[in-house]
């Protein structure tokens, strides 16, 4: 599904224009938008990325620790990482990120920093490392390696003063110089009270530089950014329109909350001035924690689409939490809904009936734009997706769809943003031409690209 920038570039013609990319080039330079970083642009082409919430919780069936859990209930059976990356990889995940602590203060590494951690339970003898078995699995896989370290800590004596932002920095160094590269670092906005019944002021700004210069590759997500912002809700539906861009004056830290800040986080803003998407996370059950009572509540496999659309069809990126259970393992009936569920993607978007055609570009003004394609035959149509070359930034605004069997046009659907990747479900029809009509744009439109799948079942 991703867009190789060779094959987006291979596949557009613009009509009239003697030299078609010279011409772009010109166009684009014109312009002064937000772009993707490299690792943002990584970041938002893998598409999906598996979320792995286990700890304490997992055996007191909590969500939120009370952070005075006894280490000695952490006690895995069978802890297999591999499983959870072979999971992740078989559902089409590209990254995966490990609650390396969550708000209890439970660190599943060994650290210097507290003796809360994996190294005083009974699992491996006290010399077992979550996370080193975590990230040498994703390696194994072929995945890329996120962490998550709850700044929110209910055990640290230290939280709730100047000391706990030290000790959370000492923390961050571990993770950041010992599992090799990070490819995401996720701070949750979730901040309470510590076990002195302080709350904590922390300092973003020393945590973000300690993060850029330990792994300069690393996105940050939070509300706040800096590189990924939070969808604003943990359904994994993203917004619509859904802007790249923000004006970080709208979520000043993560925490923050407020209507005007949700529509920032769902919605992005076109004026904004900086490059920051929208991550949807969302779990697989309804908790984020494994609970057994929750075994026969795994999403369905229409859910799980339905939340595919409105996440990565929304120019975002899905964020899937799979909890492991008390043995370390994932669950049965989640191995085996995710591999339903990657079938059923693959059946929808197997076949491109675009993808050897040709999309005839033409402008039709300063911000509009029209493309073309021509499928050869009439097909019934299920699906079509749209992508925006974000690396030049995210333009369009208003488009409308039509198709034609052999006559007349008709409409089939009208949207706002496209960016990375749009994706229209359109009652099925049989259609041969599709036209997308660029109606308006914050800056001079690019040529998209335009893939058209077939009704399925
Ligand atoms: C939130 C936390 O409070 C939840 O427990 C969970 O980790 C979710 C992904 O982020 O901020």
């Amino acid at each position: 599904m991703n867009v190789s920038r060779r094959s987006f570039l291979a596949s557009i013609v613009i009509a009239g224009a003697a030299s078609p990319w010279a011409r772009a080039r010109v166009v684009a330079s014109d312009v002064v938008l937000p772009r993707p970083t490299p690792s943002q642009l990584l970041w938002q082409r893998d598409e999906l990325a598996m979320f792995v919430h286990f700890g304490v919780n997992t055996y007191t069936d909590r969500e939120w620790g009370l952070g005075n859990e006894d280490p000695a209930i952490f006690n895995p059976t069978a802890l297999d990482a591999r499983q959870w990356a072979r999971s992740a990889r078989a559902a089409g995940a590209r990254a995966m990120i490990l609650t390396a602590k969550h708000h209890d203060g439970f660190c599943l590494f060994p650290t210097k920093t507290t003796k809360h951690s994996v190294e005083s339970s009974p699992w491996r003898g006290g010399k077992g490392d979550v996370v080193r078995e975590f990230a040498d699995a994703c390696r194994a896989e072929n995945l890329r390696v996120g962490l998550y370290c709850s700044p929110w800590d209910r055990n640290s004596p230290t939280y709730g003063g100047e000391r706990y932002n030290d000790f959370y920095c000492d923390q961050l160094t571990e993770l950041l110089t010992r599992y090799g590269d990070i490819h995401e670092m996720w701070f949750d906005g979730a901040n309470g009270e510590g076990p002195n019944g302080k709350r904590q002021s922390y300092d973003w700004p020393r945590i973000h530089a300690l993060v850029r210069k330990l792994q300069p590759n690393a996105v940050m997500f939070s509300d706040a950014g800096p590189d990924v912002r939070w969808c604003g809700n943990e359904k994994g539906m993203a917004g619509y329109p859904n802007w790249a861009s923000v004006d970080p004056a709208a979520v000043p830290y993560p925490g923050v909350d407020s209507p005007a800040v949700t529509n920032a986080l769902l919605h992005g803003d076109p004026a904004g001035r900086v490059w920051r998407p929208a991550e949807a996370d969302v779990s697989i059950r309804p908790g984020w924690f494994h609970h057994a009572a929750e075994d026969d509540k795994v999403k369905s496999v229409d859910a799980l689409n339905d939340i595919w659309f409105n996440s990565v069809g929304h120019n975002s990126k899905l964020l899937l939490n799979v909890p492991p259970t008390r043995k370390g393992l994932f669950h049965a009936n989640d191995v085996a809904r995710l591999r339903e569920w990657r079938e059923s993607r693959n059946a929808l978007f197997a076949h491109d009936l675009a993808a050897d055609k040709t999309v005839v570009w033409r402008k039709t003004g300063e911000r509009s734009a029209v493309a073309e394609i021509d499928l050869g035959k009439a097909h019934p149509v299920g699906i079509v997706r749209l992508s925006e070359d974000i690396e030049r930034g995210q333009r369009v605004s208003k488009y409308v769809l039509h198709g034609a069997a052999d006559g007349d046009w008709k409409e089939l659907t009208q949207g706002e943003t496209i960016g990375a990747c749009k994706l229209d479900r359109i009652a099925s029809s049989s259609l041969r031409r599709l036209r997308v009509t660029i109606e308006d744009a914050i800056s001079p439109p690019l040529p998209l690209r335009v893939a058209v799948y077939p009704t399925t079942g």
